[in-house]
């Protein structure tokens, strides 16, 4: 499956029934979503191999690849296209040895150090961020523009801007080379998941054209 990191939707069941979480996730996937990530924190192994094969399921149908937040086990469980790992979890390097060369491997990247080491650990792509302070749960920091200007400049792969971003507000990141958006709030909190993903899509494209 091809990576199109422009619209990258991560989610969050928190606070959703299973069935109206799934609904949600087609919504945003009929909206127009290039990828996305399945991000649990407070779930069994079981739970997450569970809603990771539901949506999975889902996903396949867009054809649209399927990313699975820190755990590889749970990917190769469901046969899901990808992980993403953070700081705290398995480095970068270890991740690519495991899942093999075919599998789409992201990282977290605050600085332009952590940028080019998980490049050259075998990284498809990179998380730059938090841009703004976020609702979403996350232990994180802000990333200035200006650092992420810099990774963009600094490695070969999509970057791609996070952090309590939204169509109302990406301005920001005009004239900066990032490959895409992603977002929880903007698209899994919004009473129509598809008009959310639709209207963040056109923004960046926007913003892209206009660049
Ligand atoms: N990493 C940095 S910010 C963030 C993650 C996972 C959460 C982004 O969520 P939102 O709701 O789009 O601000
Ligand atoms: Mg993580």
């Amino acid at each position: 499956m091809r990576l199109d990191t422009t619209l990258y939707f991560i989610t969050d069941s928190t606070n959703y029934e299973h069935d109206e979480f799934l609904r949600r996730v087609r919504s945003a996937l009929e909206g127009g979503v290039t990828i996305i990530q399945l991000r649990e924190k407070n779930r069994t192994t079981r739970e997450y191999i569970d809603i990771a094969n539901d949506v999975h399921e889902i996903t396949k149908e867009f054809g649209v690849p399927l990313i699975i937040d820190d755990r590889i086990d749970v990917m190769l469980a469901c046969g899901a296209e990808g992980v993403h790992v953070g700081a705290e979890d398995m480095p970068v390097a270890i991740a690519r040895k495991l899942i093999g060369k075919d599998k789409i491997l992201g990282a977290t990247a605050k600085t332009v150090e952590v940028a080019t080491r998980a490049y050259n650990d075998g990284a498809d792509y990179l998380g730059v961020g938090a841009i703004y302070p976020t609702t979403t749960k996350v232990k994180t920091v802000l990333t200035s523009t200006e650092t992420l200007d810099a990774i963009t400049k600094a490695v070969p792969i999509p970057v791609n801007a996070i952090g309590g971003l939204n169509a109302g507000n990406i301005g920001v990141l005009k004239g900066i080379n990032i490959a895409g958006v992603c977002a929880v709030s903007a698209i899994m909190k919004s009473d129509c998941p598809k008009t959310a993903a639709a209207e963040l899509k056109y923004a960046f494209e926007d913003l892209r054209r206009n660049a």
